[in-house]
């Protein structure tokens, strides 16, 4: 019994490919694979909803190819409803979009539910958390923003753990799990605070473990979840 007093929190970690250069991308996923993340975080960003413009069909394919982790995809678009069939999602894969870009979320969430993908609102730093409990008893996660998205190596707003702490609550009167995300310069120092105010889960990015290449993420990754579970 002695170890269930020591045991510690379990932290899901999706590294964000889009922090991978081109060329680093097939050894990337190899360490991904060896340091057993729980799957990879892949942005899609139209230049309309944001102002950037990554990652396509051709990045998804050959990604795919690579790899049988899970994906976790996250659609900054407008009417992501347009542009999700091009990229053909498995059963189990995670799939959040922004509610501001769709004229129907439930519905957008519910087609996703009917075809065993796990459902989840992208919420940024300004998006009214009234969506998440317009739609709490479809969502199978929520992906918090810690920074506004459209940019990696930013830094977390000032807002964001009350806004965590807000959602956590909200979280709390469903019925079912729902898993809490959070996207956005998860360095250790944050993250530390990001779990105690709520979320499960991270996604991983050049701020925290990406940054010095695919040869040290193994090593980054199994320090770094040392750190923020101690
Ligand atoms: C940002 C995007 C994120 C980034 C990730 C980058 O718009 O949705 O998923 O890829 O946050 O990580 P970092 O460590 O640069 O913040
Ligand atoms: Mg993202």
């Amino acid at each position: 019994m002695e170890g269930v007093f020591n045991m510690k929190k379990r932290v899901a970690i999706y590294p964000s490919v889009m922090c991978s250069k081109p060329w680093e991308l097939k050894d990337y996923i190899a360490e991904f694979e060896k340091a057993g993340v729980d799957g990879i975080h892949f942005d899609v960003m139209d230049g309309h909803f944001v102002a950037n413009i990554t990652l396509g069909t051709g990045d998804y394919e050959a990604i795919r190819s690579l790899t049988d982790l899970p994906f976790n995809l996250h659609f900054m678009a407008e009417q992501p409803e347009k542009i999700m069939s091009y990229f053909p999602m498995r059963e189990n894969d995670m799939c959040s979009f922004h509610p501001e870009g769709t004229r129907q979320p439930y519905m957008l969430l519910q087609m996703l539910r009917n075809q065993n993908i796990k459902a989840g609102l992208a919420i940024s730093p300004d998006t009214s958390v009234d969506y998440i409990e317009n739609c709490l008893e479809l969502l199978d996660f929520i992906l918090v923003m810690a920074v506004a998205p459209g940019f990696g190596g930013q830094k977390m707003v000032p807002g964001h753990l009350s806004k965590l702490a807000k959602i956590k609550e909200i979280v709390e009167k469903a019925d079912h799990k729902i898993e809490i995300i959070v996207d956005g310069n998860t360095i250790v120092e944050h993250s530390i605070k990001m779990l105690a105010a709520g979320a499960d889960s991270l996604v991983v990015g050049t701020s925290s473990i990406m940054k010095q290449g695919p040869v040290k993420f193994v090593e980054n990754y199994h320090h770094y979840l040392e750190e923020i579970t101690k």
